[in-house]
């Protein structure tokens, strides 16, 4: 008889922040569980980061088939400069008619989906193709717990919360100031609000939730809610798999890259790396603010610096119109940093950044990927959110793990002055507080070496079952 193995699809959402750990999740499926494996990504051009993550060495998707499905033209339908999330929901809901067929077209037939976050429409695939189903959130319990447990505060979140800024209880779990929350909560008139809080009703009609963090060093108390009848369980039963983390292994000097290169001729721990991610760009005075707290903290850092959100240059900026990154930095800024400092305006290698052993601090816009690669090379944060769920992943890093700090004025918008950045970086750089979260940081790190182990890790533990 011939003993077939089992074949897991996965549907994933397109951005590189879910495309990395879908792929790391298949190649664990793969590598360590013996399955066959086939992910479905939107394709997108040819230049962009995606496609080149996925044509490259270090995407190593030699054990998985990745199959690109064409991105759907959704212009008639949304409002393309709108929440970015609403742009993702209905190019996977308009894409799911391809991924029935692709499935019907399967000659070995797949017996598990498993779709992302935006891909929640797809579970209905399962009945149809008679497929156990689960949803991959590439996030912590936190904000597992809080999209379960919303829509049963709905009726009370105008008047309670947004009105009298209670913090939003949950039970068994630390409560979240409201400011802190997921961004699609925060207005009941918007359209994300209507798409976004029916998700905690619909997790419970997979067969499983996975997430990427780790039993028990991770979220303990959230975990333990989640699956506890008397706490959140009870809201709705559903099996919560903690897999995490879920990291491109890397070897920063595996790879040649002009920052890899900078870095190799750096003190250990001296450099602070500051990115606030792909889809996050701050405004021209608070990167001129931010420009000026680097230069007066007298750190090492390597900064990747997108344009500013709105453009307008102020009269520090040097006049020239060509787009390049010294348009929107202080004038001579580049030049007297020379010494200490580099600027990227390019995709940098972040999880090789990271890895390297000349880092020692990482001024992140708390997307969840960027954390976890923060978390296994061991380095401490400062925690710069900007919008979706990363106010409340700081929370978490800030308040739960103590291994980053926050600047309290982010929450009230205001720019962050120059001087309060001097002092962010120097308390995680130089000072006794920074020494401290680098070892509960690297305590972590060792916990999550642990727990992805094959030899009775919980992590592996938890995807085997
Ligand atoms: Br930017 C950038 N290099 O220059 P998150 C990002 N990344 O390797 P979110 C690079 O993209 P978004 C760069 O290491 C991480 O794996 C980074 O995921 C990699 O962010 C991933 O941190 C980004 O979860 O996406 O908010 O999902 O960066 O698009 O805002």
């Amino acid at each position: 008889m011939q003993i077939t193995r089992p074949h897991a699809i996965m549907f994933a959402s397109p951005g590189m922040g879910h495309v990395i750990p879908v792929i790391e999740l298949g190649k664990r499926l793969a590598g360590s569980h013996g399955f066959q494996v086939t992910i479905f990504v939107l394709e997108a051009d040819a230049a962009s980061a995606q496609s080149q993550f996925l044509n490259s060495p270090g995407c190593d998707a030699t054990l998985i088939d990745v199959i690109g499905l064409p991105t759907p033209d959704i212009s008639g339908l949304v409002n393309p400069s709108g929440f970015i999330a609403i742009n993702l929901l209905t190019m996977m809901r308009e894409t799911i008619p391809t991924l029935r067929s692709k499935i019907e077209e399967m000659q070995h037939k797949p017996t598990a989906l498993i779709v992302d976050l935006f891909g929640l429409d797809a579970l209905r695939l399962g009945g149809e193709f008679n497929m156990l189903t689960y949803v991959f959130i590439a996030s912590n319990a936190r904000f597992l717990a809080l999209t379960m447990y919303f829509p049963t505060l709905e009726k009370d979140v105008e008047e309670e919360h947004i009105i009298k800024k209670k913090p939003l209880p949950m039970p068994g779990c630390e409560p979240v100031r409201f400011e802190d929350t997921l961004e699609p909560f925060l207005d009941p008139t918007d359209h994300i609000y209507r798409e976004f809080v029916p998700f905690g009703l619909v997790f419970p009609t997979a067969d499983g939730l996975i997430l990427v963090v780790w039993d028990p060093d991770m979220e303990p108390k959230t975990l333990k809610s989640l699956q506890d009848p008397k706490l959140l369980g009870g809201i709705a039963r559903v099996p919560v798999y903690p897999i995490g983390p879920l990291c491109r292994p890397v070897d920063p000097l595996k790879i040649n890259h002009p920052v890899l290169d900078w870095l190799n001729k750096q003190p250990e721990e001296s450099v602070l790396y500051i990115s606030f991610g792909s889809g996050g760009s701050l405004s021209s005075n608070q990167i001129t603010e931010l420009a000026w707290g680097l230069e007066l903290s007298q750190q090492r850092f390597v900064w990747v610096v997108r344009p500013p959100v709105d453009g307008s240059a102020s009269s520090e900026y040097l006049s020239t119109n060509s787009g390049e990154v010294h348009d929107y930095l202080p004038k001579e800024f580049l030049s007297r940093t020379n010494e200490r400092g580099l600027v990227v305006s390019s995709w940098a290698p972040q999880a090789e950044i990271l890895a390297h052993q000349a880092v020692g601090g990482f001024f992140t816009h708390c997307g969840w990927n960027s954390i976890l690669e923060s978390v296994v090379s061991g380095v401490p944060m400062i925690a710069w959110p900007l919008f979706a769920d990363q106010k409340l992943n700081a929370t978490l890093l800030n308040e739960e793990l103590g291994i980053a700090i926050r600047s309290r004025k982010l929450m009230s918008e205001e720019v962050v002055s120059r001087v309060e950045i001097e002092s962010l970086v120097r308390r995680i750089m130089v000072e006794e507080e920074g020494c401290e979260m680098r070892e509960k940081v690297k305590k972590l790190r060792d916990t999550a070496e642990k727990s992805v182990s094959c030899d009775g890790g919980s992590s592996h533990e938890s995807l085997s079952r």
